[in-house]
């Protein structure tokens, strides 16, 4: 359970770049629910045999009785039922690591990521030890203390030994668990320090992501959402002389090793930063700007061969349900070099389109006039 949203977006990350050129949309959605069907029909068809086989243990037994035979031992069949059931239910758990752990996420892609999986790891050993404790004494006593006549259930009413054993263990166990992953979360977050980082800004709106990367002087002009128009859809305020060289990127291509600031911002709803391979997540809240600081380590091309998987790309989703076009909130991520970072990025446009220039240059004849009279300061500048 813990692992499943990560299995699920690693396979929709996997998947994202053949789908396309294996199967249309429209298959690929006849074969998920067919695969579904086929799994309910299964499952219907388990109960129905499992009805009959009950059925005919019952007709036994009651022949059994009419001719003055030993009737059926309910109590012992169901003991081995139970005892079935634990065997099917270990073997089960079994499976589920080896064959769908294999489809988790790869090593993680970040500085933190490290941390986040360590203490994954750390929960889901600590749970697994629990589970296979609890669930072999359970089925093993309910085998071992199987109804006789011959025998009667001793009483408990009221132990005080056993109460504080089976209240103070998991209270420990539970209070370092989450003090470990409140010293990990805060160790994440508690950093301010902007000197030395790469300022990128990341806006989504129903239903798409806008990336601005910073020019030369490595700063992001301000935002104002009442400067929104066609031609500067993110509301620049170009009244800040750092706006000027501001860029449109269409990938988030990073640089290896350097701590990036993800500054996000939301335009409509409640959208969701989610980059599983490098653990990072964070909301993107409108009117309330939040950003997520790391450290990619792994360039695209290193866990392309790491994986053997040549066409792997990281991405980026939304993590939010945020409108009916919400599956359409994804974009590539690229890690590459320094020197293929600087390459790339000199070849991005600017913001500043001649046809915002224009727009701004006449903003003194529109209506824009009222909210934007520093727009025609900075540019006469
Ligand atoms: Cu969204």
């Amino acid at each position: 359970m813990l692992s499943g949203t990560t299995m699920l977006m690693a396979q929709s990350a996997d998947s994202t770049a053949t789908a396309a050129t294996a199967t249309t949309a429209a298959d690929a959605k006849t074969i998920m629910w067919m695969g579904a069907g086929y799994y309910v029909l299964l499952f219907l068809l388990l109960c129905v045999v499992i009805a009959i086989v009950g059925k005919i243990l019952k007709v036994y037994d009651l022949t059994q009785q009419i001719q003055g035979k030993k009737e059926l031992n309910w109590n012992n069949l169901m003991a081995i039922i139970c005892l079935v059931f634990l065997l099917a239910g270990i073997y089960g758990a079994y499976w589920e690591f080896t064959v769908q752990g294999t489809q988790s996420l790869p090593e993680a892609a970040s500085l933190h990521g490290v941390k986040i999986d360590e203490m994954f790891t750390v929960t889901t050993v600590i749970t697994m030890i629990v589970f296979f404790i609890t669930q072999i004494l359970l089925f093993t006593f309910l085998f071992r203390y199987k109804h006789s006549s011959k025998r009667r259930a001793h009483y408990l009413p009221h132990n005080n030994t056993i109460e504080k054993v089976w209240t103070i263990i998991p209270a420990i166990v539970l209070t370092i668990l989450v003090v470990f992953g409140f010293f990990t979360w805060q160790e994440i977050t508690n950093t301010t320090e902007v000197k030395g980082d790469l300022n990128i800004e990341i806006t989504g709106h129903q239903f798409a992501w806008e990336l601005r990367y910073p020019g030369k002087d490595n700063k992001l002009g301000t935002i104002n959402y009442q400067l929104v128009t066609g031609n500067n859809n993110l509301g620049i305020d170009y009244s800040d002389r750092n706006s000027f060289d501001d860029l449109r990127a269409d990938t988030l291509v990073l640089p290896v090793n350097q701590s990036i600031r993800l500054n996000i911002r939301s335009q409509d709803v409640i959208h969701s930063c989610y980059m599983p391979h490098f653990r990072v997540q964070m909301n993107a809240v409108p009117g309330l700007p939040t950003f997520f600081k790391f450290t990619p380590t792994i360039t695209t091309e290193d866990m392309r061969n790491r994986l053997n998987q040549p066409d792997f790309e990281y991405m980026l989703y939304c993590n939010k349900i945020c409108g009916g076009a919400h599956y359409n909130m994804k974009k590539v991520i690229r890690v590459v070099s320094v020197l293929e970072y600087q390459q790339w990025i000199a070849q991005q446009k600017p913001y500043l389109t001649d046809a915002l220039k224009k727009d701004l240059k006449l903003a003194g004849t529109t209506n824009q006039q009222k909210n934007t009279p520093q727009n025609r300061l900075a540019l006469n500048n």
